[in-house]
């Protein structure tokens, strides 16, 4: 039976991309019984074996066994996250981007950090602009993130990440205005798509219900651009989890004088030894800190 792979979930229908690339049009799927039954419910991104019915349609009658898992975007099989953030409109926040990096951090998926709209930095003041950020890519290189630093008008950097999606499913995420639709739009192999038709294919036409759609790339790259990540309200996250969510904390933590240590006023803590000696940076280690009094607050209300 046929394999294929779900690229698109809308009012019960399963919209399945034939693996079988002789096979141009995606098949129309309901889900078979069996699999609600089963308590698995299809996602996009699934990779599934699918039979043909006799109106065209098909039907996905299982689910090939899943490399991840996201509930919110829920997709399956995504392999990276990629952050967008703008320099400017809006300007560069940090702490913001570190609590997007908390949540990533907790799905398990790989990070790819996207400085956009580069083109807006003021020619002016560009060089201290620049230097801003060049050091805010350094930062988050030297934690372990790649980043690349785009600009969709003058196509800094897009062709860079373009061919980081190569062959993978990735979730685009980000505030509202950033520019991941243009920056998705820019590496899409067919330019001439007009704006109210990429608004269509990205499920954001005004009259359409938003829903969860994968954008093939001509790279065999897969791109969910969905609010994704967008309920960034740690009620998923255990407190004690927070530190992990922080990955250059790890290596300091391990040693900290007490297990289960929260690294805000134990005595003999090498994550605060780490802060001292400016092995840490100062701005995660205050978004820690911020994310750490915010989760308790909300355990205490809810
Ligand atoms: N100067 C400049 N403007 C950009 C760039 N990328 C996007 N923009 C503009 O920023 C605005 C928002 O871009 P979108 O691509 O719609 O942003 P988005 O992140 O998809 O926003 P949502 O759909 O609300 O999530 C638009 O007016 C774009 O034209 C860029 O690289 N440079
Ligand atoms: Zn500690």
């Amino acid at each position: 039976m046929p394999e294929g792979l779900i690229v698109k979930a809308l009012s019960g229908y399963y919209y399945v991309k034939p693996a079988d690339l002789t096979q141009n049009d995606n098949i129309q799927c309901r889900g078979r019984g069996i699999l609600r039954k089963d308590g698995v419910t299809p996602l996009v991104g699934d990779r599934v074996i699918y039979s043909l019915t006799e109106n065209g349609e098909g039907m996905v009658d299982e689910i090939l066994p899943r490399i991840s898992e996201l509930v919110r975007p829920p997709i399956a099989n995504a392999k990276l996250a990629v952050l967008l953030f703008s320099l400017r409109e809006p300007d560069l926040n940090l702490q913001l981007l570190d609590k997007f990096l908390v949540h990533i951090e907790h799905s398990g998926l790989r990070t790819l950090i996207c400085l956009t709209k580069e083109d807006l930095l003021a020619q002016d003041k560009k060089h201290q602009a620049k230097d801003v950020t060049e050091q805010v890519a350094e930062l988050y290189k030297s934690i372990g993130y790649d980043v690349i630093v785009t600009s969709s008008i003058t196509g800094l950097g897009t062709a860079e990440v373009r061919n980081y999606l190569a062959g993978e499913i990735s979730v685009f995420s980000g505030q509202s205005g950033v520019g991941k639709s243009t920056l998705l739009n820019a590496m899409l192999p067919d330019l001439s798509l007009e704006t109210g038709e990429i608004s269509m294919r990205l499920g954001r036409g005004r009259h359409t219900t938003r829903h969860v759609e994968l954008i093939e790339l001509d790279n065999g790259g897969y791109v969910a651009d969905t609010p994704g990540f967008s309920q960034l309200d740690f009620l998923e996250l255990g407190v004690e989890e927070l530190s992990t969510c922080f990955r250059e904390f790890q290596q300091y933590a391990e040693n900290c004088k007490f297990r289960g240590c929260s690294h805000l006023h134990e005595p003999g803590c090498k994550v605060k030894q780490a802060l001292e000696d400016g092995k840490i940076s100062a701005s995660r280690y205050e978004h820690y800190v911020q994310f750490h009094e915010e989760m308790k607050e909300k355990k205490r209300r809810y």
